[in-house]
């Protein structure tokens, strides 16, 4: 048996993961879980990353003491965000978080100087989402800024000392080209940043490096232990994490953002799939994931959040039990994107549909389950009329896959099989592509997983 581990950073929250993999069996164990969010400071919302390091050095700790043999490890985070190094390799400020509102003044600037945003989109290939890492570094300060290094590849910098820019995150920044797949001159100009500012390009099952020799002190995680680069846009990950099927699969992967798409060889960049706001991200190894960015189960986060509901499993049955047909809203709106009052703003989008806003707690989670099923079945037909592909199943991974309701919901709109599961896909993925790049199993195609997980969704 041979051991790896992920470090699997959400929005909501994060893990430390051991893959024990033997042959084509994979088991995950979850060594250490802490939660995350957004904090404001010096005027702009922030993750704290002092307190993610923290936890990220516990739960290499714990991986170290269950499973001393663990060879290399994985990160994984969230797409789009950053953090600026001075010329001596420190960071500048903790890194802003793609919910603050900086850069939603600037993309109509950004969109004049490289001629619109359908010649964008041409060169990108991605949906404008108003926090993409475009338009936040267009909105920056960056005067003292000698380096800018996206999450997944801060993360890898400090436990190894080593900088890097990896593939599929950066397919998440609107600055590459989406058919050359280097960072696009039209663009960087654009917005004035120099390419050499960016570490080396770098592909999933690459390894970056070994362990500084005082994280392995720290950790207590042999000196020899290497991070090795993964799909290190969770996205990517969760994709790798979904095991191989015949026939085109649509895939959700439902976290705090679901990202409804398809695998494709490569990009399909056309009026039609501007319109209708669909990305060309990368995958591992290479390949497009052509998909939509739409709101998640933050929806949820947030209005439990706001009631400080004792009992949302209550919350969660009681909504089951409501009759179908109720409201839905626009689960890609802009105004659900920032933290704060979500039912209040559920209730605006609703009223502005001509109906009448649902009724208590219950009445907007069914709402927002109903929102999002309706979404994932109408973005399944988008995407099967803009490729041609014929999908035959929806696979729903991550938290959402454990909410019944979603997926039987989800079903029953789109008329397909829904596949549920695995709910950690990300650090799956994660961990198949470590395993595969240190010999330890031959394909991301897996015969079997066991996970330790269980609860809400
Ligand atoms: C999902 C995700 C998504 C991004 C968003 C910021 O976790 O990576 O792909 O757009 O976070």
């Amino acid at each position: 048996m041979r051991v790896f581990g992920a470090i699997d950073l959400g929005a909501s929250g994060g893990r430390v993961i051991a893959g024990l993999v033997d042959g084509g069996e994979v088991t995950l164990r979850t060594v250490h879980r802490f939660g995350n969010r957004v904090e404001l400071r010096d005027g702009r919302l922030r993750w704290p990353y002092a307190e993610l390091i923290a936890e990220m050095f516990a739960g290499l700790r714990e991986l170290a003491r269950r499973y001393p043999e663990v060879e290399s490890i994985g990160i994984d985070t969230w797409g789009v965000d950053y953090g600026l190094l001075d010329d001596s390799g420190v960071l500048l400020a903790d890194p802003v978080s793609y919910r603050d509102r900086r850069a939603a003044g600037v993309v109509d600037a950004v969109h004049d100087r490289v001629g619109g945003v359908a010649r964008l989109y041409d060169v990108n290939g991605l949906q404008p989402m108003p926090f993409n890492t475009v338009y936040q570094l267009a909105a920056d300060d960056r005067r003292n800024a000698a380096r800018i290094v996206l999450l997944p590849d801060l993360l890898g910098y400090r436990l190894t000392g080593v900088l890097g820019t990896e593939l599929t995150m950066a397919s998440t920044t609107g600055l590459l080209d989406v058919r050359t797949r280097d960072w696009s001159s039209v663009v960087l100009e654009a917005i004035g940043v120099r390419p050499e500012m960016f570490p080396p390009l770098r592909q999933a099952g690459e390894v970056l490096g070994c362990l500084r020799p005082e994280v392995a002190r720290a950790t207590g995680l042999r000196p020899d232990v290497v991070v090795t680069t993964v799909g290190s846009h969770d996205t990517a990950s969760a994709v790798a994490g979904i095991a191989v099927e015949a026939g085109p699969v649509v895939f959700v992967s439902s976290g705090t953002w679901s990202l409804v798409g398809l695998e494709l060889p490569g990009p399909v960049v056309t009026e039609a799939s501007r319109r209708a706001g669909v990305s060309n991200e990368i995958g591992v190894d290479g390949r497009t994931l052509f998909l939509r960015n739409l709101a998640g189960l933050w929806l949820l986060q947030q209005s439990l959040a706001s009631w400080q509901h004792p009992d949302p499993q209550a919350l969660l049955t009681a909504a089951g039990e409501l009759p179908a047909g109720g409201p839905i809203i626009d689960v890609g709106s802009n105004e659900l994107i920032p933290p704060g009052a979500m039912p209040e703003r559920i209730d605006a989008l609703v009223r502005a549909t001509g109906r009448r806003p649902p009724d208590g707690p219950a009445g907007t989670v069914r709402c927002i389950l109903d929102s999002l099923a309706a979404t994932y079945a109408a973005t399944t037909r988008e995407l099967a009329r803009l490729t041609g592909a014929q999908p035959r199943t929806i696979h729903i991974v991550g938290g959402g896959s454990r909410n019944d309701l979603l997926c039987r919901l989800t079903g029953q709109l789109s008329g397909l099989p829904v596949v549920a599961g695995p709910v950690e896909a990300t650090a799956l993925g994660n961990i198949l592509v470590q395993a595969r790049a240190h010999g330890a199993g031959a394909s991301l195609g897996i015969e079997s997983v066991h996970t330790s997980e269980a609860g809400w969704g």
